[in-house]
């Protein structure tokens, strides 16, 4: 395929409750979608990075620079372009993982869209609904906290994540257990905001009977990831820490994790998610997917990766609902704690044009 011009837009959706974790306070998500026109038809992708570089060090103004400045004109020059080739034209530029896994989904759908084939079925998916949870996050009070975990629980997610953080740990763990009991799935996410020093203080966590605790330390850390591993009987889970396949390989030959939460934003895209995914079960390893906010775009590339028989935990694909009055698609809805995987062509989804209108803040129109 040929790719012969590019749409970026920024969106910006209003959450349902502000979203607290160890790294702040989020109050609207603010996206940017991307829609390629090639000579097989469009393609339609969303760069999941964050307008500060808090999570990542990508954020959403760089990823669009480097999108319009320096992956297309790559992109464009290029004589015949398929999926795979995405990855490879843009080595030469390091790093930013979230602007290329944009560029790449969005070829990914066009060329899917032209043979007719859903996500899930090219990179191997086996289920046809994923069981789900949901991140919680930090709140003022316990008393919050349990009533927004009552609500998850009764609008039936299957796995809980406390969002923690020093000082919001082991007191709300103890409350969700004491109110919910012992057999709610239960996670926490740290999101890095431990120190090595905090080791025998979150072993304190093993008492509570969680399936994981994830990225305490910061993502460079494998050591003090693989100290706590030893000394904790609770499975340790790497995000932040895990930016590719080799990495995935790496953290899992030294000891710094025994179960993985795979974001393709994160790592670059879905072809390196699969990598992921696929080093991961060499190991005898599970995964999980992780969540960005993501718009149905996101949440339905999402949800084909989380077909794929490695993804052995729910992941934080929750409902739309949980997130947003108004997406720029039509919302994904929880049946029984799983939401259903697409299934027509490409991602599967594509904006609702008067919904993407109406939370657009701006467009650009990019040609070669
Ligand atoms: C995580 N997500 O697993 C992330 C962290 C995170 C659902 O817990 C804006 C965009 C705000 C992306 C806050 C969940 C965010 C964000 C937190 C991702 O670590
Ligand atoms: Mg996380």
């Amino acid at each position: 395929m040929k790719l012969s011009a590019a749409e970026l837009r920024f969106v910006s959706l209003p959450l349902v409750t502000p979203f607290r974790t160890s790294l702040g306070t989020q109050a609207v998500r603010n996206a940017l979608v991307l829609r390629l026109e090639t000579s097989l038809g469009e393609g339609w992708a969303e760069c999941v990075a964050d307008d500060e570089p808090s999570y990542s060090p990508e954020y959403l103004a760089g990823a669009a620079d480097v999108i319009r400045r320096l992956f297309l004109p790559k992109l464009f020059a290029m004589g015949e372009l398929d999926p795979a080739g995405v990855a490879v034209a843009l080595d030469g530029f390091r790093g930013h993982p979230m602007a290329k896994s944009a560029v790449e989904t969005a070829v990914l759908d066009a060329s899917l869209r032209a043979t007719g084939m859903c996500l899930s079925t090219y990179l191997g998916g086996v289920r046809r609904r994923v069981p789900v949870g949901v991140s919680v996050g930090i709140t003022d009070t316990i008393d919050e906290l349990l009533g927004l975990v009552d609500r998850y629980l009764t609008a039936g997610y299957l796995r809980i994540k406390l969002k923690i953080e020093p000082g919001w740990d082991i007191e709300p763990v103890r409350a969700v257990r004491e109110t919910f009991g012992s057999s709610v799935p239960l996670t926490v996410d740290a999101n890095t905001a431990y120190r090595p020093g905090d080791i025998r203080h979150l072993r304190g966590l093993d008492e509570f009977g969680l399936l994981l605790v994830e990225q305490p330390f910061p993502p460079e850390d494998l050591h003090s990831h693989a100290r706590l591993a030893a000394a904790m009987e609770t499975p340790l889970c790497l995000d932040e820490s895990i930016t590719s396949a080799r990495d995935a390989a790496t953290a899992l030959r030294q000891g710094a994790c025994s179960v993985i939460n795979i974001k393709p934003g994160r790592v670059g895209g879905y072809l390196e998610a699969r990598r992921v995914h696929d080093v991961a079960q060499a190991h005898g390893v599970p995964v999980w997917c992780g969540g960005m906010l993501e718009t149905g775009l996101g949440r339905a590339a999402n949800l084909a990766l989380a077909s794929l028989p490695g993804f052995q935990l729910p992941g934080d694909i929750s409902a739309t609902a949980r997130y947003y009055t108004q997406d720029i698609t039509e919302p994904f809805s929880l049946a029984d704690g799983h939401l259903e995987v697409p299934t027509a062509p490409g991602i599967g989804i594509t904006p609702d044009p008067a919904s993407l209108a109406r939370l657009t803040t701006s467009t650009e129109w990019i040609t070669p």
